[in-house]
Formats: structure tokens, sequence, C-alpha cells
């Protein structure tokens, strides 16, 4: 077996990472789905994760050569709408505060907590190619002062104790050990700070993952954990609840409509068999570093 060029010992930048993290890592590096690349042009936040709130149906229809152009804009609201929903819950933050986007994909949801909070923000992930991505997109934005992009591993930052006000993951968790992901991250939040995750994760009373749950970890190379050890391992982490939103009726309209457009990757049905069989839930957690 090839050793993953992460893994190799080495002077560079490139965060140690398992042979898991390296294949993952491989996905994201070479991954250029119109739905994130033509829904980031918009307007230039772009983002990897879903989007919530009622769908316009009305694009649908009008003139069929401009039809694509108006869904992608509707799917974009969605996606923008999760995003600040998320941001809202950050809680206090003022423009010298420091904030974590581990799992920044492309940079979108960092250059909306920045754009609210004048905030600095340090946005990781494992993928060099949506790190320089980011990193390009703040510099358009001349946000660059404030926002900076790392590749880094986000169950070891490297990043000083107590240096972040608050810390989010935006549909990242399923991709690691969230014992080890919480404990870093009680670390790394100041006492009082808070942390916030958007998430997909399985239902622990319709039992163990469904065969759609199962068909979502396949395509993404992920590991959706159940409901249950979100609020384990954040107990276990000194992080305490404050605000749990389902989210599952909002996201479902974006998925219709996903599912509907010529931007369509494939796993569409699975997501909409799940949420409305019960097996799988949208998520938003907010939890205060105690
Ligand atoms: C969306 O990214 C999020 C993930 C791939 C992580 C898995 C999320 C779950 C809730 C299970 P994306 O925007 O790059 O995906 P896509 O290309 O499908 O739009
Ligand atoms: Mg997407």
């Amino acid at each position: 077996m090839t050793t993953p060029t992460a893994l190799r010992t080495s002077t560079t930048a490139a965060p140690a990472v398992s042979h898991y993290q390296a294949s993952v890592a491989d996905y994201w590096n070479r991954e250029k789905n119109p739905v994130n690349l033509r829904l980031g042009d918009v307007d230039g936040f772009y983002h990897h994760h879903y989007g919530i709130g009622d769908v316009d149906w009305s694009v649908l229809q009008g003139p069929q050569d401009t039809r694509d152009e108006r869904v992608v804009a509707e799917l974009h609201r969605l996606e923008s709408a999760q995003a600040d929903v998320l941001a809202d819950h950050l809680g206090v933050v003022g423009s010298e505060d420091r904030l974590l986007d581990s799992g920044c994909g492309r940079g979108g949801g960092s250059l909306v907590a920045n754009k609210r909070f004048d905030c600095h923000v340090d946005g990781i992930s494992i993928s060099e190619t949506q790190v320089a991505f980011a990193t390009a997109q703040a510099k358009k934005r001349g946000v660059d002062d404030k926002v900076r992009f790392h590749l880094k591993n986000m169950l070891d930052t490297g990043f000083d104790t107590g240096s972040f006000r608050a810390v989010w993951n935006n549909e990242s968790t399923m991709y690691v050990d969230l014992s080890v992901l919480f404990a870093e991250y009680a670390r790394l939040l100041v006492r009082g700070g808070r942390y916030v995750t958007i998430t997909g994760c399985y239902n622990d009373t319709y039992g163990l993952p469904s065969r759609e749950v199962s068909t979502i970890n396949a395509h993404y190379i992920c590991d959706i954990h159940p409901r249950s050890a979100y609020f384990r391992e954040m107990a276990n982490n000194r992080l305490v609840p404050i605000s749990v939103v389902d989210l599952t009726a909002a996201t479902v309209p974006y998925w219709e409509l996903r599912a509907k457009s010529s931007l369509a990757t494939g796993i569409e049905d699975a997501f909409l068999t799940a949420y409305k069989n019960g097996s799988f839930q949208y998520l938003l957690i907010a939890a205060d570093r105690i």
C-alpha cells in the first residue's frame, strides 16, 4: 500500500492524519460538484452544507433557458439561511474575538461569521485544495487580515489552549471520533465559550443505521454518529448543551428542490427517504464550555 502523502514524515505543513483521513482529504481535493461551485459563484460564499427553509417553487416555472440559474440561486439562498442560523447560535462575539471554523470546506461559513461579527476566524481543513481555495476567497474579499485558513487536523489542531471564543462544525463531525474531537474543543475553548454543530445524525429510536444512512456514509466516506453520541461526548468533555434544534423538517424542501434540479449528485433520494422514514435527523446543537 502506498503511504498517503500526509502521513509521511515531512517538514511540510501537512497535518498528521490517519489513512482514513487521507482518503477523505483525497475526496475533497478532487471534489468539483456544480452543486457547490455554481451556488458559491452566486455571491462568493462557497458552502459545503445543505439548506433549510421553504422553497419558492415558482423557480421551476418561467423560461426554460434560465431555469437552472433560478434553481441555483434558490438552493444557495437556502444554504445561506442555514449558515445564518448557525451564526445566530455563536453567542456574543466581539470584533477582537477569535472563532474556529472546524472543517471549513471552501470557507463560506468563515466569511459569513467575519461579515457578521467583524471577528477573527481560523478555518481548518485536511484538504490542501480547500485551504487554497478558501484563502483566495478571503484575499479577494480583503478580509485575509482576519480570516485565515490552515491545513490542520481538527482532532489535533496545535492551536493554543483557551484561544477561541467559539468553535463550530457545519456538517463535518461525521468524519471524526467525537470523544477525541470534543476533548480538543474543551481545550481550545475559553471557559464560557460556545460550541455549535449542525449535523446529520442517525436516530437512536430507529435503531442502528438504516440502508439510506449507510448509503450516505458510503457516498461521502463518512461515519454518521447516533444522536446519543453527541450528548454523551459533550457531557464527557465539559460541553453543556444550551440549544437543540431539530432542523429535519426544515431541510426536506431543500432536498426536494435539489432532487428536481440538474445539479443533483445522486444522493438526494437517500436523504429524502432517510429523513422521511425517521432513521436520520438534521440537528443543530449549541453548547457552552464550562
Ligand atoms: C456537505 O458537503 C456535507 C457533507 C459531505 C458531510 C456529510 C453530511 C451529512 C449531513 C451526512 P457538500 O456540500 O460538499 O456536499 P454535496 O456535494 O453533496 O453538496
Ligand atoms: Mg453542497
